[in-house]
């Protein structure tokens, strides 16, 4: 049975975009995303860092960035933290279904780097702590998406 499986190389053109809100997580985040990309050979120059306000702007700016047709995949990074009131779960809910309808609607990979915690420890486990880090984990997945997509079309 024939495989078609992506590879995370280096020769791409890629946008991250990165929420400004729970920065000293965000920035964590990028860093992991930068390393795991600079890892696999994508010079800076070829990195655009699009910073947003908060969660809930990256889906709009994700779809600009996706649509001018400059990337082969775009990378959405930010932490919503749990507060004491309802407002993470929409900040949180719409921010991954915008993140899902950009991807499915322009064809162009958009990863999912938004941590979604219950609190900072968690959030910080994630951005490099114990539990990795969730942008360089994107960052793989961005560059294994745009080879995937690029080798289904060719099939
Ligand atoms: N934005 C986040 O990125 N993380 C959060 O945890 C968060 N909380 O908790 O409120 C958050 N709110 C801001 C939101 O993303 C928008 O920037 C704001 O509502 C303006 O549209």
């Amino acid at each position: 049975m024939p495989t078609i499986e992506g590879e995370a190389t280096g020769d791409r053109r890629l946008a991250l975009v990165v929420a400004r809100f729970n920065e000293f997580v965000t920035r964590k985040l990028k860093a992991g995303a930068l390393q795991a990309l600079e890892e696999k050979g994508v010079p800076a120059s070829a990195i655009d860092e699009i910073p947003v306000p908060g969660a809930f702007e990256i889906p709009l700016a994700a779809r600009v960035a996706a649509e001018s047709g400059r990337y082969h995949a775009v990378i959405c990074l930010g932490a919503v933290i749990r507060g004491g009131t309802p407002h993470f779960d929409y900040v949180a809910g719409e921010c991954a279904r915008g993140v899902a309808r950009v991807a499915l609607d322009t064809g162009v990979p958009v990863i999912f780097g938004v941590l979604t915690t219950n609190d900072v420890d968690q959030a910080l486990d994630r951005a490099g702590g114990a539990e990795g880090n969730k942008g360089r984990d994107c960052a793989l997945a961005a560059l294994e998406m745009a080879s995937l997509l690029e080798k289904l079309k060719e099939a």
